[in-house]
């Protein structure tokens, strides 16, 4: 008798414990789940979110469009939009959204560095080696981005490189020989590094097409690219003159500064802006950049998306 208690004991105390352990899973699987179901629902939520800034975004620079013939750091569009919060008092879900629009045509178009015909635009290239020169950065990448880029397979002299460098690496890769659609490629190019490239990143872009360069929002170290001569000196001249409202006259201004042919790709307005905006929702944090052109009539369209979560 006693030895059966015992048994029936045992027995009852395995089933007690397999059910616990059952319990356990279940529940563990279910929150999981519940957690995934939340966290997806709030991720579509954050991106709804961030295409509602993005066509904000688009009237407000489609209503610049009509009430400047300027594009200036001192206009609406250029300043952050302010952290607006999601969900009201009572919801039980709580989140942010904020952003800011950047004018791209205050950077240098790497896409710039060659012709419709895919050959190098030799004045382009002499901009980007004073360009790096400015940022304190080695030169010889101007040469061996137009490489990149441009249509043939002759690595250009003294500072370029082709297939015939780029299959020797370990793994192997071939150059894009095509202008780029993001700026990120630039990691792939001989020799670069992550911190050369912390440094440029800021001062450049990737447009599609040739495109001039805005004064009134150029970085300084653009702007001392425009010629040889210019100093640091005249740069925070120049940066000081044109405040929050642009240069007044941008011909008057430049032409003692710049070579005749660089005055020609000046600009004092932009059809390239870039937005990036961030969601939160919950945990979930989303960033949309939108590449948004503006036609010269004023229509605005956002020709490129990516999503990122920094
Ligand atoms: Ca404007
Ligand atoms: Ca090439």
């Amino acid at each position: 008798m006693r030895r059966q208690r015992g048994v029936a004991l045992i027995t009852a105390m395995l089933v007690m414990a397999l059910i616990t352990t059952l319990t356990f899973s279940l529940e563990w699987d279910n929150s999981m789940d519940l957690r995934r179901t939340y966290v997806s629902m709030y991720r579509d939520e954050a991106i709804q979110a961030a295409f509602g800034a993005e066509s904000w975004v688009l009237t407000i620079l489609r209503q610049d469009a009509q009430d400047s013939t300027t594009d200036h750091l001192g206009e609406i569009w250029a300043s952050e939009l302010p952290v607006l919060p999601l969900g009201g008092p009572g919801d039980s879900i709580q989140g942010e959204i904020y952003g800011e629009i950047q004018d791209l045509q205050g950077r240098f178009n790497i896409n710039n560095l060659v012709d419709a015909n895919g050959e190098i635009d030799e004045p382009s290239l002499e901009q980007f080696r004073r360009l790096l020169a400015a940022l304190g950065l080695d030169p010889r990448f101007a040469g061996l981005t137009a490489d990149w880029i441009d249509a043939d397979q002759e690595p250009s002299f003294p500072d370029g490189a082709e297939d015939s460098t780029y299959t020797g690496i370990v793994p192997p890769y071939r150059a894009a020989n095509q202008i780029i659609a993001s700026t990120s490629e630039l990691a792939a190019i001989e020799g670069m590094d992550k911190a050369t490239l912390d440094v440029l990143l800021p001062h450049v872009i990737a447009l599609p097409g040739r495109t001039a360069i805005n004064v009134n929002t150029a970085t300084g170290p653009v702007l001392q690219s425009l010629d040889e001569n210019l100093s640091l000196a005249d740069v925070e001249g120049l940066l000081s003159q044109r405040q929050d409202t642009g240069f007044s006259d941008v011909a008057a201004t430049f032409s003692p500064l710049v070579a005749p042919d660089v005055l020609n790709q000046l600009a004092e307005t932009s059809d390239y802006f870039r937005l990036r905006v961030v969601v939160r929702v919950d945990t979930v944090r989303v960033t949309l950049f939108s590449l948004i052109e503006r036609s010269p009539q004023g229509d605005t369209t956002p020709i490129l998306r990516s999503l990122g979560t920094t």
